[in-house]
């Protein structure tokens, strides 16, 4: 046994994930070969919108090596749902509009890249091969592209049965918000865009079906994040009993929410290896992970914000348009609604209103992505808390802090009419303003502006909350999500002392290994090297809500402590038992159960786990084995917050924009593995700061896809990244033993708007206030020209003095107006 030290959580142990990963010995679902394994592929449909009037899929089938060929209307029988197929699992509002979603298209397709026809063959040459063989006739109508054009009178329809593009309207809100603007001194209007992004995550999607007729069974090997929702969602569509079906996720190479889905092919496989009666493979290619794995953001944001004159705020109105794409894939139609409950962000005011209209377009289905709805909400609130510092002339982060939740560690009411868990928002703005040496940083800006340097320094701010944990059930349901919130554990020391625990969390790269690891070597007192963590396999954990929303620690790693103090508990009694003493004088420390005051009466939890296995020393009607489950079902959600400065330099003469440095002050609670958390955040600060500067689908006015690819479609790689300077502050969480909260999508969430404000802080002496996302070079310089020529009528527009702003807005419309649309 490894000599054990007094504790591991909070320590940075070394990933046990990482050998695997970084020696090429993991196992990705592209490694399973099966004897008799046949390949599919799929023909995707060139038309963002079309009928299909005729496939003959004839040519194809005769190609030597292809075992068959199958259109929609082929495999229209497989489905249990003949009324209509949906994969969506939030329905936001009553009579929200859920379209059918055929797996392979039947008689119409709604975004260029949907399945049409599926070849299976011997090989995926041959199968790719036989695609071009297929012949589609389709009658092409008129793509719905634009959100807000979809919801004009007289606009093509994507679903021409519901006789709109809306799929919801849902408005809620609390205090009197009429009033709130009414008494304001000053009202700030503003319209943000949040770009379509692409997840790329290392390994795309794939997956492989192996059945087992004599038995009735199936396995399904797939790369995703939801090996248990997988199975309860395909076994309904597909008409295998959910006992029949073991889904399984081998190593996962990220997902980042688009591999929290159920998707298409997934299905297709299971049908096709029933149908078959052999293994059926299906991998994705990089062309199909752009078009047809769900997208994230596409929003269009109208937020107004009424305020004092001391820069407090009165209220928050947010009219928000989601574009949802054609289908609705699981949580489409959620996403622009999880944003509701934190728009009002880390601001304590009375009055808020919020009206989101999700909206079909002919495109890829958007869905959760790193945040999911959190990263919107967060950008537009702290986006506008800079525009009102700008218009009262105040500094942002003073502005901020008059705003502030006093520090609360018990629930608290906030404007969105939900309870945040605790906050001392204070402590880490404090932190990050020491950090970033933020006076130093005022006078350098300074200087820049006063010597007309061409290169400006912006500094950017944002201070987030965002939600994380997904619970309690009885919430989800009220809001319209048919899922669950709690998790699932099982602790056991075999008879050898070494101990399993299963997890019902998928982990796809945040090292749940590793952090539960240390959660039970420090419960058993052991290393974590003697600790395996069962994950991914609905046989071999078959409960669990997986991995998502940031939500694993705080549910499921808060499910491997109680799951282990059980057990501990149950050894206490027989460790009584076995040193002849009560049990109440027993003590457990480092691994070994003594007898209070009698130190030498001990014996190891391994002489335990030995007796409890072997079962001949047990008190009486004890049930042998050290084997506890635990499912722990919150109360709350939990809010993760932090304070983030972002230091840009911007080229006035070329619209490049360089970060200088970036400060996070993040606050997850205690930290169970500080090496796990910065890895996080490194991540999810990489993505935040993707949005900001570099990444956006664009569709062409045929919504076709022109950034399908790599080349097109810019990920920032390390180069374009700046050393991060990370600090935390702690502030538990009352919703858990634990006092632990979120981290995995913090990054994300607090560091779009970060940079945003940095580059508009760089630029505000030139008029610049507005530039939409990717804050490209193109749209730095064009938006320093567009601001220019707007101020050479009525000030000189030089580096050197504030301009004379008696309006604050998109910076390119008059004041209270937002760009492009009506006030609210
Ligand atoms: N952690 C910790 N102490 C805390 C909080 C977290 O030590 N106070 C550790 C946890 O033990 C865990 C990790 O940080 O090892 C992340 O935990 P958590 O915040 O609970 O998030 P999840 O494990 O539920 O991960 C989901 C989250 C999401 S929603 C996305 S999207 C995302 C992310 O994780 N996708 C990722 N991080 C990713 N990282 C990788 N490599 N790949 C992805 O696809």
């Amino acid at each position: 046994m490894t000599e054990a030290p007094e504790r591991y959580v909070g320590g940075g142990v070394l990933r046990k994930e990482d050998p695997a990963l970084v020696t090429g010995r993991a196992n990705w679902v592209d490694n399973i070969k099966l004897t008799g394994m046949l390949h599919a592929t799929f023909l995707r449909s060139p038309y963002a919108h079309a009928r299909i009037t005729s496939i003959d899929t004839s040519a194809a089938k005769e190609q030597p090596g292809v075992v068959a060929v199958f259109t929609g209307e082929d495999l229209a029988d497989e489905w249990v749902a003949d009324e209509g197929l949906s994969f969506s699992a939030w329905e936001v509002t009553e009579d929200q509009n859920t379209p059918d979603h055929w797996p392979v298209a039947r008689d119409e397709v709604n975004y260029a890249g949907e399945p049409v026809a599926v070849v299976v063959a011997a090989d995926r040459y041959k199968a790719q091969d036989a695609l071009e063989l297929i012949e589609v006739d389709y009658d092409p109508l008129e793509p719905v592209l634009d959100v807000e054009k979809a919801l004009e009178e007289g606009s093509p329809l994507v679903h021409e049965h519901f006789g709109t593009n809306e799929c919801y309207t849902f408005r809620l809100g609390t205090g009197d918000i009429d009033d709130a603007f009414d008494k304001a001194d000053v009202v700030v209007s503003e319209r943000y865009l949040q770009q379509r992004l692409i997840p790329n995550a290392i390994e795309t999607r794939g997956v492989v079906v192996q059945h087992d007729p004599g038995h009735g069974e199936f396995v399904m090997y797939t790369s995703t994040q939801i090996p248990h929702i997988i199975r309860a969602v395909l076994s309904a569509i597909c008409g295998v009993g959910e006992h029949k079906l073991r889904v399984v996720a081998p190593d996962v190479g990220g997902g980042f929410g688009s591999k929290l889905n159920v998707y298409a092919e997934e299905a297709v496989a299971l049908v096709l290896a029933k149908r078959l009666d052999a293994p059926v493979k299906w991998i994705e290619d990089r062309s199909e992970n752009y078009l047809a794995t769900t997208h994230g953001r596409g929003q269009v944001q109208y937020i107004e914000l009424a305020a004092t004159n001391e820069g407090k705020i009165l209220g928050l109105r947010v009219k928000l348009l989601g574009d949802l794409g054609a289908y609705l894939q699981i949580f489409t139609s959620g996403t622009p609604r999880a944003g509701y409950s934190v728009f009002p962000g880390v601001y304590t005011f009375d009055a808020y209103s919020c009206e989101i209209i999700a909206v079909f377009t002919n495109k890829t289905a958007t869905d959760s992505y790193r945040g999911a709805g959190r990263p919107e909400a967060a950008y537009a609130i702290e986006r506008i808390v800079d525009a009102l510092a700008r218009r009262l002339d105040m500094d942002p982060a003073e502005v901020r802090r008059r705003n502030f939740y006093e520090p609360f560690d018990e629930p608290t009411d906030t404007p969105a009419g939900i309870q945040y868990d605790s906050f001392n928002l204070q402590a880490a703005l404090d932190r990050v303003l020491e950090l970033a040496d933020y006076d130093g940083l005022r006078a350098e800006q300074r200087q820049r502006r006063e010597s007309g340097d061409p290169v400006q320094l912006g500094i950017g701010f944002s201070t987030y909350t965002e939600i994380c944990g997904n619970a309690p059930s009885r919430v989800l349901r009220d809001i319209g999500i048919k899922g669950a919130g709690w998790e699932a554990a099982t602790a056991r020391m075999l008879g050898s002392g070494k101990v399993e625990i299963v997890t019902g969390t998928s982990p796809h790269g945040q090292g749940h290994e590793t952090s539960w690891s240390q959660i039970a070597a420090d419960a058993f007192g052991v290393s974590p090297d003697d600790v395996e963590v069962l994950h991914g396999d609905t046989a071999v954990a078959p409960l669990g809500w997986d991995t998502y929303g940031s939500r694993s620690l705080s549910v499921g790693g808060v499910a491997v402590h109680l799951a282990c103090q059980k057990a501990i508990e149950k050894a206490k009694k027989i460790a009584a038992h076995m040193l002849e003493a009560a049990e109440g004088d027993i003590e457990f420390e480092g691994g070994r159960f003594s007898v209070r005051g009698s130190p030498d009466r001990n014996v190891t939890i391994q002489d335990v786990a030995s007796a409890a296995f072997h079962a001949d020393n047990l008190p009486e009607g004890m049930e042998p084995a050290l084997n506890e489950s635990y499912v722990f079902h919150p109360p709350n959600f939990t809010f993760p917050f932090g304070a983030h400065i972002c230091v840009v330099e911007v080229d006035t003469e070329t619209g490049f924009v360089k970060i200088r440095d970036y400060f996070a002050v993040d606050d997850c609670g205690p930290v169970i593995n500080p090496t796990i958390v910065e890895g996080q955040l490194h991540g999810g600060l990489a993505q935040g700061i993707a949005q900001a500067l570099y990444e956006e689908a664009v569709y062409d006015e045929e919504g076709n896809l022109t950034t399908g690819t790599m080349v097109d479609y810019l990920i920032p790689g390390a180069p374009e990244l700046p050393n991060f300077t990370l600090d935390r502050t702690v502030t538990p969480s009352p919703t858990n033993p634990l006092g632990v909260k979120g981290v995995g999508e913090a990054g994300t969430i607090g560091s779009t708007p970060a940079v945003v404000n940095a580059v508009i802080d760089a630029l505000e002496p030139l008029g610049v206030t507005h530039i939409d996302m990717p804050t490209s070079p193109w749209r730095v310089w064009q938006a320093i020209q567009d601001a220019q020529g707007r101020e050479a009528g009525t000030r000189d527009a030089d580096l050197s003095g504030r301009p004379s702003q008696t309006t604050e807005s998109t910076g390119i419309t008059d004041q209270d107006e937002p760009t492009g649309g009506d006030r609210l």
